[in-house]
C-alpha cells in the first residue's frame, strides 16, 4: 500500500474507531494521520507479533488523547484486529480514549497528561543509549502541550545528553482546546525555541509524506544532538465537516452520518 492509501487507512479507522462511542478527539488524531503512517510504514523497526521486543524503536505519543489514531494504526499494521477499534473506551475495552502501555499490545507509554510524554521518550532514550540497542525513540507532542514547562525541561536534558536518537514531532495545527493557541499563550517562534534548547529542527509540510519522510530520514544523520520536526498541520485535515469547525473539533460528537460522509472522501 503507498503512503498516501496508508493515511487514508488510518483516517478511516480513526473516524470509525471514535464513532463507535460517538465522540471524540477527532481534530488532533486527524492531524497526525501522515506521520503515524510515514512512521510505521518507513521507519519504526517494530515486530507487531512481538509488541514488547527488547531492543525496538519506540513511539510515545505525548498528546495521549490522540489515541485512536494511534490504534488505527496499530491495527493497520497488525497489532491487533480492526474490529477491536469498534470498542473504543468500552467497558472491558483494550482501547482507552487516552493511550495506555499496559492495556494496549503496541502502545509503548502511557500518555494523556499533557507535558510528561516527553519526559518518558526522553528516559527510554537515554535508556537505549545507556544499553546500546540502537533503538530510535520518536515523540509526538502538541503544539498547545508546548506551553508546559515540562516540556522544556525534557528538552534541555535531551540535549544535554546528546540524544541523537531521539526526534520529537510537534503537531503543529496552531489550534488547542479552548481556541486558538496563539491566542491562549503564544508558541511561536516555535522552530527558534527548539533551536535554542539544542534540537537540530526541521520544519514541513505535516501532510505531506513524502516531506515527512525526508525529514525523519535526516534526523537519523544528525549526531550529538535531538531532533525536532516541526510538522505544520490543520486540525481536522482529510475529514472537511470536522476541519471546518476550527477548534470545536478538538472533541466533538461523530454521527453514523457524518461517519458515512467522511468515509466517503476518504475512499481510494
Ligand atoms: C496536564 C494536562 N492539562 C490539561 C489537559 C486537558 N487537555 C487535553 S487535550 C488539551 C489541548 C491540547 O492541545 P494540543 O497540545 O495543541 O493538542 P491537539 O491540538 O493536537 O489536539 C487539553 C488542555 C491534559 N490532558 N493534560
Ligand atoms: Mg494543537
Amino acid at each position: 500500500m503507498d503512503l498516501k492509501a496508508k493515511t487514508k487507512e488510518i483516517r478511516r479507522l480513526t473516524l470509525s474507531c471514535i464513532a463507535s462511542i460517538g465522540v471524540g478527539h477527532v481534530g488532533g488524531c486527524m492531524s497526525i494521520a501522515e506521520v503515524l503512517s510515514v512512521l510505521y510504514s518507513k521507519h519504526m523497526r517494530i515486530d507487531p507479533t512481538n509488541p514488547g521486543k527488547l531492543g525496538r524503536d519506540r513511539l510515545v505519543l505525548s498528546k495521549g488523547h490522540a489515541g485512536p489514531a494511534l490504534y488505527a494504526t496499530l491495527a493497520s499494521f497488525g497489532y491487533f484486529d480492526k474490529k477491536e477499534l469498534l470498542t473504543l473506551n468500552k467497558l472491558g475495552t483494550s482501547l482507552p480514549s487516552h493511550c495506555n502501555m499496559q492495556l494496549t499490545p503496541g502502545v509503548d507509554m502511557t500518555a494523556g497528561s499533557l507535558g510528561q510524554g516527553i519526559s518518558c521518550g526522553v528516559g527510554l532514550a537515554l535508556g537505549s543509549k545507556l544499553s546500546k540497542d540502537g533503538a530510535r525513540i520518536y515523540v509526538i507532542v502538541g503544539d498547545g502541550e508546548c506551553q508546559e514547562g515540562q516540556v522544556w525541561e525534557a528538552a534541555m536534558f535531551a540535549a544535554h545528553k546528546k540524544l541523537d536518537n531521539l526526534t520529537v514531532f510537534v503537531d503543529n495545527n496552531k489550534m488547542q482546546i479552548d481556541g486558538l493557541t496563539k491566542y491562549i499563550v503564544n508558541i511561536e517562534n516555535i522552530a527558534d525555541k527548539w533551536r535554542a534548547f539544542g534540537f537540530e529542527v526541521i520544519q514541513v509540510n505535516g501532510h505531506d509524506e513524502d516531506a515527512i519522510d525526508k525529514a525523519i530520514t535526516k534526523a537519523k544523520t544528525v549526531a550529538d544532538k535531538p531532533t525536532c520536526i516541526i510538522l505544520d498541520t490543520i486540525k481536522g485535515h482529510g475529514v472537511s465537516i470536522f476541519e471546518k469547525m476550527g477548534f470545536a473539533n478538538h472533541s466533538c460528537p461523530v454521527t453514523v452520518e457524518q461517519l458515512e460522509v467522511s468515509l466517503k472522501e476518504l475512499e481510494d
